[in-house]
């Protein structure tokens, strides 16, 4: 096995990454905060913040999902939101420090029209001077390209766990349908954010093998966001037995190892992780979270408690090149750090 992991690889096998699973915990972490350090400053973290701009009823049966319209959860079915609440909200998070703004949408795909209504959203991002990322269900190539013309930074689109375990997730769409959305992101030149989640029962093998389709994808993903599961009332993941917290932090070690240029986001879930977890996390590889008090509909660290883990751990979030910061007085950023959108994670 490759002992530096400099050069990314796209041939893993699921015994290598089951291997690295079980090394000893400071042997990985060790490996792991080696990795990082040869491609990133350890000490930067990207910021993003989310906003659902269509919430709920859901044809899809993802069994993790509050907004699935199978299951009866909390969520409110809400409209496509106006351009203007878009704006105002982008506003307030990069004002808040956030330098990428990422719009969900409760879709199975898009449909031309809806599309249209999201890229009115992409320029105004773009207009208030963040990155854009959008997660909005499968894509045909026409219409990646037309994302990709309107100036879409990012496209979130989660494998979510192995091949072999998302039939019990999810029967609605399979894991092919989802490489095929990458691919048309991928090869129209939109930088690709696809990860998954942990903790919905699956097996370490199953860890292992998430890991190895992500990265024996043609090009690493530049964003890999690992999510806990946010175990939401009503869904049939609601029950499921917390993940043991340090194999959250080797899966996210095993990340950064098995994709060295991808920036690791520390994603849904950090309510449920103390200081202490999220200090071992950044330590593992993850160099990117989520700050807002909302993720999509589930809660997220206010963002006093991410400026004092930030402060407390001496981080400072990420400035993109190129990235028109927000005044000094209404932004939380301390440092400039750059790092460039090109070239691709590898
Ligand atoms: N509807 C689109 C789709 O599924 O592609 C976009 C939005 S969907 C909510 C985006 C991703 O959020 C999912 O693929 C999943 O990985 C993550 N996610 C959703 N609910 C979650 C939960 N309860 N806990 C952790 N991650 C979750
Ligand atoms: C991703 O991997 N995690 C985000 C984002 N991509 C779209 C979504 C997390 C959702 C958590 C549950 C909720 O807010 O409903
Ligand atoms: Fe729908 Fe996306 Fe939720 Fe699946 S994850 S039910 S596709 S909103």
């Amino acid at each position: 096995m490759n002992t530096t992991m400099d050069t990314p690889r796209h041939d893993w096998t699921r015994e290598e990454a089951l291997a690295l699973f079980e090394l000893p915990f400071n042997d990985l972490l060790f490996r792991a905060q080696q990795t990082h350090r040869q491609h990133f400053d350890p000490n930067a973290v990207q910021v993003s913040t989310l906003l659902s701009i269509k919430t709920g009823a859901c044809p899809e049966d993802c069994a993790y999902c509050s907004q699935s319209a199978r299951y009866e959860t909390e969520v409110e079915r809400e409209r496509l939101l106006p351009l203007e609440e878009v704006a105002r909200s982008a506003r307030a998070a990069k004002a808040e420090g956030a330098t990428r703004f990422c719009m969900g949408a409760a879709w199975r795909n898009p449909t031309d029209t809806q599309l249209e209504r999201v890229i009115e959203m992409i320029r105004v991002v773009k207009d208030i001077g963040m990155e854009a990322c959008v997660t909005l269900g499968m894509l045909t190539r026409t219409q990646a390209e037309r994302l990709r013309d309107a100036g879409l930074d990012y496209y979130n689109h989660n494998i979510d766990t192995s091949p072999e375990f998302y039939p019990e997730v999810i029967t609605t769409r399979g894991f092919e349908d989802r490489l095929d959305t990458l691919a048309h992101v991928r090869e129209c030149g939109i930088h690709v954010c696809s990860g998954g989640i942990v903790g919905m029962g699956e097996s370490r093998d199953d860890r292992a093998s998430f890991l190895v389709s992500l990265a024996n994808l043609p090009r690493h993903p530049e964003s890999v966001p690992i999510n806990l599961l946010v175990r939401i009332p009503g869904t049939p993941l609601s029950d499921t037995p917390a993940l043991e917290p340090f194999e959250f932090i080797r899966t996210v070690a095993v990340a950064r190892l098995m994709m060295p240029r991808s920036h690791v986001r520390l994603s849904a879930g950090r309510t449920d992780m103390n200081p202490q977890m999220q200090a071992w996390c950044f330590f593992a590889g993850a160099n990117s979270i989520f700050q807002g008090e909302r993720l999509l509909t589930a809660a997220n660290p206010q963002a006093d408690a991410d400026r004092a883990l930030f402060d407390t751990l001496g981080i400072h979030p990420l400035i993109p090149d190129g990235y028109s910061e927000a005044t000094p007085e209404d932004s939380l950023l301390p440092r400039k750090v750059h790092f460039s959108l090109t070239p691709s994670a590898g």
